[in-house]
């Protein structure tokens, strides 16, 4: 991709611009009254928002991640689609599905009438994806960046055969303190514990951190926060067309495991995703389209 011709094309004077710090993978860099923000265009990959007058980001960007093509960016905003976590009937296949490592195209970017910044992209079915899921489709993201960080992702199904998908916003949060860090809105949901042969438990209190968690929860409700007294915010998460949601942190073990995550990384993260995953399957007719929608919105305690 040529960073001059995408700045020719989709660039907007002053909130705006591409760039590319590491060779191959291009970065819209954005900046309005309201916000800044990152998306790599490489897998359609928020990787930062910060509101104005904040001092820390919302999204988590592990220090230690890796550009390469065919693995996914760690941190940030990865899309899972069209399945969430291992394929159901072939483990061959890459996790989290097809969307998260490869290059989108850019179809549009804006600036809206409350002077937000709207950037879609745009993934469309290819010889690699049909290999490994045989359908068409069209799939794109629409981040709009303003006082909230505002997330549409819209499957269309292109072709005349139905299709089932299963997919999250699997976003991780930048946190003060693992140990403070509080989900408010869960209690009393059930879920599925991955930390523990994929238990059905309910959901008893709000949900804290002191070990490794990998929780499915499902039928919540439409609003969820993260509470993060460390940095003195609550993230709110109200979500659109989805009632699955995944908490995860990867506490010590799988922090050290992993390649391309700081080994104390966990104390400064937490995935809460928005899905339709586990039981939530969504059923997409021929010619017909399904969106998933996420706003996040920070606020002082
Ligand atoms: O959403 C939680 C989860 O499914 C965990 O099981 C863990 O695998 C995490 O996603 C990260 O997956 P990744 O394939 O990105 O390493």
């Amino acid at each position: 991709m040529d960073i001059q011709q995408l700045n020719q094309d989709f660039g907007i004077d002053g909130s705006v611009r591409f760039t590319e710090e590491r060779a191959g993978f291009p970065i819209i860099e954005i900046k309005n009254n309201f916000a800044t923000a990152a998306i790599s265009i490489y897998a359609a990959h928020v990787i930062s928002y910060q509101p104005v007058n904040t001092d820390e980001d919302l999204i988590y960007l592990s220090e230690d991640v890796i550009y390469k093509i065919g693995t996914a960016l760690r941190g940030g905003i990865p899309i899972c689609w069209p399945w969430f976590g291992p394929h159901p009937t072939d483990g061959s296949k890459p996790s989290h599905g097809v969307a998260r490592k490869t290059f989108w195209q850019v179809s549009s970017t804006e600036t809206t009438t409350t002077g937000a910044t709207r950037v879609i992209l745009k993934l469309t079915d290819s010889q690699e994806s049909r290999a490994l899921w045989d359908y068409r489709f069209e799939l794109a993201i629409a981040v709009t960046v303003g006082e909230t960080l505002n997330i549409e992702l819209i499957t269309r199904n292109t072709g005349d055969k139905a299709f089932d998908v299963t997919q999250a916003l699997h976003t991780y949060f930048k946190i003060g303190n693992v140990d403070q860090v509080q989900v408010l809105g869960l209690d009393g949901c059930e879920y599925i514990d991955k930390v523990d042969g994929g238990e059905f438990k309910t959901q008893l209190g709000e949900v804290a951190i002191a070990a490794e968690v990998d929780r499915v929860y499902n039928d919540l409700p439409a609003e969820l926060i993260i509470a993060d007294p460390a940095l003195n915010r609550k993230i709110h998460i109200t979500s659109k067309n989805s009632t699955t949601a995944i908490v995860w942190n990867p506490w010590i073990n799988k922090s050290k495991a992993l390649g391309d995550f700081p080994n104390e990384g966990y104390k400064q993260m937490i995935c809460v995703e928005t899905a339709n995953a586990a039981k939530e399957v969504i059923t997409v007719q021929p010619q017909s389209q399904y969106s998933i929608t996420v706003e996040y919105r920070s606020e002082s305690f």
